[in-house]
């Protein structure tokens, strides 16, 4: 590939609008740790089971994700604990939820006062470095403390010719440069030009494979003829089945909207032809992945350094009538999530035990001889990679929080077990959801009313609010907005 940068425009910016003035806590060390590298690729609304190896599409292929389980380990089930890009980044980063560190959307600005897991690591002789997607507000694309090197773009950034932020100077691409390959080109060549006396950790965050979806040109075609089989729960809400099944309002009246199927992304789009895009776009991560894995063989760090690659939320394809994510469905809230490291666990490992977004920071932080801070409720998952359930938890809260631009979605808190799913919303007049997940994993029959259910689902809501009391969540942060909703067709340009 070959990048021409054709003008750079040199001035450095303003440093950061939101730069944080809080002082990075010093960490106890975990004794006799020795500081591992790792590197961390993230993906954009990828969700979990759209991988060659898992059999759902039977003509996608992902051999570098496949290989990756393969040689490692697959967590069936990762889940995030919002939904959401912003939301979801900041949890990853910070290791906190979103009513704690507040970015409950995605035009949430980052508060000034978190602290992110690599300032962590940059305190214990780490070389950190970004490349790609950070989107924690939209107004600034400026370098985020806790990396040594920072190439970042605003907001969504674009799939062809980005303008990127590199160390704080603005670098304009053209020429059809795309920007899977330019990040992975860049990560690579820092990882070349590294300071080899120092541990490393590596944070790359692909654009892809985020709506709307632009695959490379090389991919571009490639599964035009393949068709996209409907999902069980596709049609409910438009033969009227979903009254009987007790899915809620909300969900038959999204139907026709931004994020439904017969009016998705308020147009007239064909679903086969966006799954052909999604997938051909997957194709330039999947090679991502094997690009980096090939540069840690050649230099001999394939064995020692931690790789994982997880998606910052999943994707609805139909599901329930809907698409894109935010709600708490499966396959909005699961994610994809792959580690390898051979020095620490025997690759081809299936574990099903839940981990969350919350967990990376803490994971980070152990591999670099660091125990987490008190204000992490995650844990490491290097203890289920070494066969140890101990004490693991054995349910996952969810919350998530309405949205001025996307009204559809309500504001929903919600609890899962290997069992049962419970699903409460806020601000609606709607009935809530519980699901049997284990006998109906498609979330077909809703069993709310069920009165013999009733006090199992007295107990998931007593935990949920448990959950809320515990963590400070009582307090709802709001934002401030003064945008019109563009995604509603129904109230255009009103305030
Ligand atoms: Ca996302």
């Amino acid at each position: 590939m070959s990048i021409k940068i054709v003008s750079i425009v040199g001035s450095l910016l303003a440093l950061n609008a939101t730069a944080q003035t809080n002082v990075v806590q010093k960490l106890e060390k975990i004794k006799n740790a020795t500081p591992r590298n790792v590197i961390f690729i993230l993906t954009d609304d990828h969700r979990y089971d759209f991988m060659g190896f898992t059999g759902k599409v039977p003509w996608l292929e992902t051999p570098n994700m496949d290989k990756l389980a393969s040689e490692g380990a697959w967590f069936k089930n990762a889940f995030v604990t919002t939904s959401l890009c912003s939301p979801s980044r900041a949890s990853i980063l910070t290791g906190m939820y979103s009513h704690t560190h507040t970015i409950v959307d995605n035009q949430a600005p980052d508060p000034g006062n978190l602290t992110f897991f690599p300032q962590y690591l940059q305190g214990a002789g780490y070389q950190t470095a970004f490349f790609g997607k950070w989107h924690m507000g939209n107004d600034t694309d400026a370098p985020r403390p806790g990396f040594t090197h920072w190439e970042s773009f605003r907001g969504q950034g674009e799939y062809y010719n980005p303008v990127m932020n590199i160390d704080g100077k603005q670098v304009i691409y053209k020429d059809s440069t795309y920007i899977t390959d330019l990040l992975t080109e860049h990560t690579i060549n820092w990882l070349k030009q590294r300071d080899k006396t120092k541990p490393f950790f590596v944070y790359l965050s692909h654009k892809a494979v985020h709506a709307g979806f632009l695959p490379a040109k090389r991919h571009k075609g490639r599964y035009k003829d393949k068709k996209y089989t409907l999902p069980v729960t596709y049609d409910q809400t438009k033969t009227g089945a979903y009254r009987d099944l007790k899915w809620p309002e909300w969900v038959a009246q999204q139907r026709i909207s931004w994020h439904g199927v017969d009016y998705m992304y308020n147009s007239n789009a064909d679903m086969n032809t966006m799954v052909q895009d999604y997938c051909e776009t997957l194709l330039g991560v999947d090679e991502s992945i094997g690009s980096v894995m090939d540069y840690l063989k050649k230099e001999g760090l394939d064995e020692s350094t931690l790789v994982i690659y997880m998606g910052d939320n999943g994707f609805s394809w139909g599901e329930h009538g809907l698409i894109d994510k935010r709600h708490f469905y499966e396959e909005s809230v699961k994610v994809p999530f792959l580690v390898r490291c051979p020095e620490i666990f025997k690759g081809g490992k299936v574990i099903t035990k839940m981990v969350q977004n919350v967990d990376i920071a803490p994971t980070c932080l152990e591999l670099a001889g660091l125990k987490k801070p008190e204000n992490m409720p995650g844990y490491s998952i290097i203890q289920l990679l070494k066969g140890d359930e101990t004490g693991w938890r054995d349910r996952i809260f969810y919350e998530y929080y309405w949205e001025y631009e996307f009204p559809m979605t309500p504001t929903m808190f919600g609890v899962r077990t290997d069992q049962y799913k419970y699903i409460r919303y806020q601000g609606i007049w709607d009935r809530n959801e519980f699901y049997d997940i284990q006998n109906d994993p498609n979330e077909i029959h809703n069993l709310i009313e069920n009165p013999g259910l009733q006090p199992v689902i007295k107990k998931h809501l007593m935990d949920l609010n448990d959950w809320m009391e515990k963590t400070d969540g009582l307090k709802i942060p709001l934002k401030k907005n003064s945008n019109y909703r563009n995604t509603d067709f129904k109230h255009q340009k009103q305030y």
